[in-house]
């Protein structure tokens, strides 16, 4: 690493309890420290925390690629910790056969179709909370609502079965936490998802799939020659894998920014059509997906600095999300504003290629929300379930205050 010795080096752990917790200061360390950082602890990582140097990594896959993860481990040197994601993990020209099939299976069209049984279903749990809300006094906003929504319309859209469905949310906490380094956290998720991960490999078998749902259509263009019949499961599996703890973790976050700011929560039940927007600018302020990596697929360079092939780029992409560079106000959670350019799905041809549908049920839920309930508060305090890459919560108390 000696070519990078003009890089300045930070003494900070971005997988240590205390930063998992509270990013934050972090965050600000790191942007302030240059727009490229290295770590005392992972001699092999170089950092971006700026919003200018991630958007220009993400937007340059030739030379920052994926295909030797998207996490900690260079898989050109490390045994991938699961078989690699066909699109998550890949590089054209297999990535592009992929990219090209999951954009066709949740296109806008497929959006469009699927609007009006989310929405139902929003209405339901929210109604549901409610009278839980009225004969408790709180919720477990977690366990109420950004859990089984999710569970109950994605996992339907893919078409599995109802049973096990809980399942997913521990193989999606071991996935994202397979990122960091091999710490206590992922290998006490690992521990947790060992009895299950039979049952989701089984999942993506083709008899087990609802005929026309996501997961038959990944089958259906498997038969019609654009990947392998043994491709087919594997795709179905980045369904499983990214789906779930994504939009559950987002709608925490969400309710967590809103009942932070009894404000802009009023703002949105006057005019429950900001929904979509506060969801965004929640993405934003609280991005559940907090970090990805690239890897330097050759010398190159980051803000004219010069990065040596095989290094792993560690992009903070919530970092990016609050860059002062980047946002006026950036610490205010604000759903007036209209954050476009955030990266919280990414950005770039890697970008969340389910992001309309994850958007789709942010706004349901907190449309259903809005009409129903004119305040929300803390009930006590939240537990925050850590993870190496996601912003997550165990447990999140509210207290909903009924229209
Ligand atoms: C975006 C994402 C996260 C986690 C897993 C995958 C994708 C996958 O393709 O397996």
């Amino acid at each position: 690493m000696n070519e990078h010795s003009d890089i300045p080096v930070l003494d900070v752990d971005p997988y240590a309890p205390e930063n998992l917790a509270d990013p934050y200061p972090m965050h600000t360390l790191m942007r302030d420290t240059g727009p490229v950082v290295r770590l005392k602890a992972y001699p092999t990582v170089v950092v971006c925390a700026r919003h200018q140097e991630i958007h220009a990594v993400f937007n340059n896959a030739q030379t920052f690629i994926s295909g030797a993860g998207v996490g900690l481990a260079n898989f050109n040197t490390e045994e991938p910790f699961r078989p690699k994601s066909l699109i998550l993990e890949a590089d054209a020209p297999l990535h592009t056969a992929t990219r090209a099939i999951l954009s066709r299976v949740m296109s806008p069209k497929t959006v469009m179709q699927i609007r009006a049984d989310f929405a139902a279903e929003a209405e339901r749990v929210l109604d549901q909370a409610l009278e839980r809300n009225q004969a408790n006094g709180s919720i477990d906003w977690m366990a109420e609502v950004a859990n089984p929504f999710p569970l109950k319309v994605f996992a339907d859209s893919i078409g599995i079965a109802a049973q096990g469905r809980e399942n997913l949310l521990l193989y999606g906490d071991m996935v994202f936490n397979s990122m960091g380094p091999r710490n206590e956290v992922f290998e006490k998720s690992v521990e947790r998802v060992i009895p299950v991960t039979q049952w989701i490999m089984q999942q993506c078998d083709r008899a087990n799939l609802r005929p026309g749902g996501f997961g038959d259509q990944i089958w259906q263009a498997a038969e019609a020659g654009e990947i392998t019949m043994e491709q087919a499961p594997m795709l179905v599996r980045s369904l499983l894998s990214a789906g779930l703890d994504t939009t559950i973790n987002s709608l925490g976050n969400a309710i967590y920014a809103l009942a932070h700011h009894p404000e802009e929560y009023a703002k949105l039940h006057a005019d429950p059509s900001l929904a979509r927007q506060a969801f965004e600018e929640a993405l934003r302020w609280e991005s559940t997906v907090q970090t990805f990596f690239r890897t330097a697929n050759t010398d190159c360079e980051i803000a004219g600095i010069p990065i040596q092939a095989q290094t792993k780029v560690l992009c903070m992409l919530a970092s990016a999300n609050r860059d002062p560079r980047k946002w006026p106000n950036a610490d205010t959670y604000d759903i007036a504003r209209k954050p476009v350019g955030h990266t919280a799905f990414g950005t770039g041809i890697h970008g969340c290629v389910g992001q309309a549908i994850a958007r789709l049920e942010g706004e349901l839920i907190l449309t259903a929300l809005a009409k129903r309930v004119k305040r929300i508060e803390f009930a006590g305090p939240h537990s925050r379930r850590l993870n190496n890459t996601l912003r997550a919560f165990d447990t999140l108390p509210v207290r909903l205050v009924a229209a």
